[in-house]
């Protein structure tokens, strides 16, 4: 069976859903520290669990006898620079928790999400390489640096099977998302269908990494049933879909809604997109795992305009 930690987040939702989907609603236990969507209670199995308490996660994978746990909880960019201990405590402890319970076999096998936030000022900013110079200035990224430091240690170690991926920001419309740098790129689809206007939080030049969530979803999976050979890398993999600045973003909403307007007033989060590349080089993943993403902007902007008239009835 599969634990998902963090279950009611803006990854842990469609993640639960979709492993749902494919082996069966009973098979796949949520958990997070509060309650989540409709759709996601109404799902299958929900367990509330603090992903810091040891004792707490432990309990959950024996009485659901759990053999694959995907860790989503964390605290995000925007958040941890308010809260930074806060934040290092919750992205790190989870991951020690599920490190060791593995390593002690209890569990077999591990996926957890890393970010292009690890990436600094100092590294390439176009077409980021897989292995590259990293001084991230966020407490986000420095905890997501340390952990994929510590899934490898555990691989090479201690043979513990676990798997990441480097997620740009991703955008979707059944979740939204939780205090992260990139959540304009959510924000500005409901403002627009709402109020045909939004005030963008960063700069109309600040192109960064981005994704669908379906696509993100979609390689998550694929990752996980990859046969163990084939994937080499085992701190996190690049992995790429589009990258836009709120310019462009604005201009394929216009095609839309011809009447929608942007404006601009960065804050504090201008300051950590700036350290964030601008495009990423997916080549590592593309070869050891197939992937490839299916969603181009044009393609993303509809899904997302329809799908949130329909959740949302705008
Ligand atoms: C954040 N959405 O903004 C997350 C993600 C690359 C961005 O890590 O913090």
């Amino acid at each position: 069976k599969i634990l998902i930690i963090g279950a009611c987040g803006q990854i842990g939702t469609e993640l639960t859903l979709a492993l749902r989907e494919k082996v069966g609603r009973d098979n796949v236990i949520a958990s997070d520290i509060r309650e989540g969507s409709e759709d996601l209670m109404n799902s299958g199995p929900f367990e509330i669990a603090d992903a810091t308490n040891y004792n707490q996660i432990e309990d959950l994978v024996i009485q659901h006898d759990i053999e694959e746990v995907y860790l989503m909880a964390a605290m995000l960019s925007a958040t941890a620079e308010k809260f930074p201990m806060k934040g290092w405590d919750l992205n790190m402890s989870s991951l020690f928790h599920v490190l060791n319970l593995a390593k002690e076999g209890k569990i077999k096998k591990v996926f957890w999400p890393s970010s292009i936030a690890v990436f600094g000022p100092t590294t390439p900013k176009h077409d980021t390489p897989q292995t590259t110079v990293m001084e991230p200035t966020t407490v986000y990224g420095i905890s997501k640096q340390a952990g994929e430091r510590w899934c490898e240690y555990y691989f090479n170690k201690f043979g513990v099977d676990v798997r990441s991926i480097r997620y740009p920001g991703l955008i979707s419309y059944k979740t939204l998302p939780g205090g992260g740098t990139t959540d304009y790129a959510v924000e500005i689809y409901h403002e627009a269908l709402k109020n045909g206007k939004y005030t963008s939080f960063l700069n109309k030049d600040t192109e960064l990494p981005m994704m669908f969530m379906d696509d993100a979803i979609r390689a998550t999976i694929s990752l996980m049933e990859a046969p163990s050979e084939k994937v080499k890398v085992r701190s996190s993999y690049n992995l790429s879909a589009l990258n836009f600045t709120p310019d462009t973003l604005a201009k394929a909403i216009q095609k839309h809604i011809p009447e929608f307007e942007i404006s601009y007033a960065p804050d504090f989060r201008q300051a950590i997109a700036d350290s964030w590349p601008s495009s990423i080089d997916d080549s590592e993943a593309r070869k050891d795992w197939g992937w490839r993403h299916d969603f181009d902007l044009e393609k993303m902007t509809s899904e997302m305009l329809e799908g949130i008239k329909e959740v949302y009835h705008v």
